[in-house]
């Protein structure tokens, strides 16, 4: 038997903020939440998939039109010629309260009811699938322990949308334990809600498969559906298959071994050519990231611009237009001697010390979340959320933002004019 499991395909999610950068396939971004979905429908087709599972936020939000729901059950109808039945739990996205147009589904998909878990039993197949669909937006109840029982005989799924015990940038719902899972007994957790994909559990096997599409810059890497061959009633293998059509991805360079603006484009370009090799066709959106204690800094930072459309043209060469460069972030330092500076008596040296500090001291780290908690709640939504947001709740940020801190001060407390700083 062969089962396909994906979760999170957001069909039609809204751009977030594309329009406002230069170039961008804004085309080939929209349509790719569908695009995505019809290589799941064709990954089905090919594998001569029995069942399909879905695990939650199969759409965004609300429908604005019958357009997206008439592209979902229409695509679904394929698979009705080819034996595929599809069994389907709603999440925060698609919460039964949150989607207020309907389209009465095919015959061969099994929406699992809101307000108790329930079984579908494919007898033919021998498997039975269990699960519940949200019925609101915040669900903070562990659905998970009042599933059924399992099945005699049968190959047990559990469809679940969760946070499980937290994860990191999703919100908690469903909140449930590893071993509350493996308590049920069954043999495979197709979970969703984390949209990167997660193999959380291997007896029970408990999977994220992630989502079919990255929708911004945050969701990186290769994404898509997991496939999983059952013989004989027992796993026999859990693959990861990529099926989207738009590739976000982050091409970190370290600079710290060059001295020139050119030394450093060439670098990018180099890595670039390598993003593009791995994503075997499709259209990528790549974020450069520049790092490194170097001698070129003091160029990458006086001569940002003209930096920046040299390694935008770099890009353009590398990859035409499959290729956009979506963002360009110099992190990089001046060269500094550090471990001397450190060793100062005097305010630098205090302040090179502390920050070395809390770069690893995630307990640090928390306690500045909390002093900027206030702060954080007064900014606008807009900055506070999206891609690029200024994630001060996020002790990451933090850290990150320390090298940026030091990059920025350190320079200004060593040069000449230092007297002047901060008056
Ligand atoms: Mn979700």
């Amino acid at each position: 038997v062969k089962i396909v499991h994906a979760a999170d395909l957001h069909l039609d999610s809204p751009l977030l903020g594309l329009t406002r950068y230069e170039k961008a396939p804004v085309e080939a971004i929209r349509g790719a939440t569908r695009r995505a979905f019809d290589k799941l429908m064709a990954l089905c087709v090919e594998e001569r998939a029995q069942l399909l599972l879905i695990a939650g936020d199969v759409f965004d939000g609300d429908w604005r039109d019958y357009s997206t729901g008439l592209f979902f059950a229409s695509a679904l109808l394929g698979l009705r010629e080819v034996g595929t039945r599809v069994v389907i739990v709603r999440g925060n996205h698609d919460a039964a309260s949150q989607i207020t147009k309907n389209l009465e589904l095919p015959e061969h998909v099994f929406e699992l009811p809101s307000g108790h878990p329930d079984t579908v039993t494919f007898e033919d197949i021998g498997v039975a699938c269990h699960g519940q669909s949200f019925r609101d937006r915040a669900v903070s109840a562990d659905l998970a322990s009042r599933y059924p029982e399992p099945s005699k005989g049968l190959f047990n799924v559990g469809l679940l949308h969760t946070s499980l015990t937290g994860r990191e940038g999703h919100a908690d719902y469903a909140p449930t334990t590893v071993a509350t899972l493996a308590a049920r007994g069954y043999d495979y957790w197709a979970l969703g809600h984390v949209h990167r994909r997660e193999v959380v559990s291997e007896a029970p096997m408990v999977v994220y498969p992630g989502n079919l599409q990255g929708r911004h810059a945050r969701e990186t890497g290769s994404k898509g559906a997991t496939l999983i061959d059952v013989t004989d009633g027992r796993i026999a293998s859990v693959e990861h298959r990529a099926l989207d059509v738009v590739r976000w991805t982050v091409c970190e360079v370290d600079a710290s071994e060059v001295a020139s603006g050119d030394d450093v484009v060439a670098l990018v370009q180099r890595g670039l050519d390598r993003e593009l090799r791995r994503a075997e066709g499709r259209t990528l959106a790549v974020r450069v990231v520049l790092r490194g204690a170097t001698r070129a800094h003091a160029t990458l930072v006086a001569d940002a611009a003209r930096w920046e459309a040299q390694i935008r043209l770099a890009g353009s060469d590398v990859g035409g237009d499959e290729l956009w460069i979506e963002r360009i972030l110099t992190k990089t330092s001046s060269e500094l001697d550090r471990t001397r500076l450190a060793e100062r008596e005097d305010a630098v040296g205090q302040l090179v010390r502390a920050l070395e500090r809390l770069r690893d001291d995630r307990a640090e780290q928390y306690e500045l979340v909390s002093v900027f908690t206030e702060l954080w709640q007064k900014l606008p939504p807009e900055v506070r959320e999206g891609p690029d947001a200024v994630r001060l709740d996020d002790p990451d940020f933090i850290r990150d933002a320390l090298d940026d801190i030091e990059g920025l001060i350190l320079p200004e407390l060593l040069s000449p004019n230092a007297g002047s700083f901060g008056e």
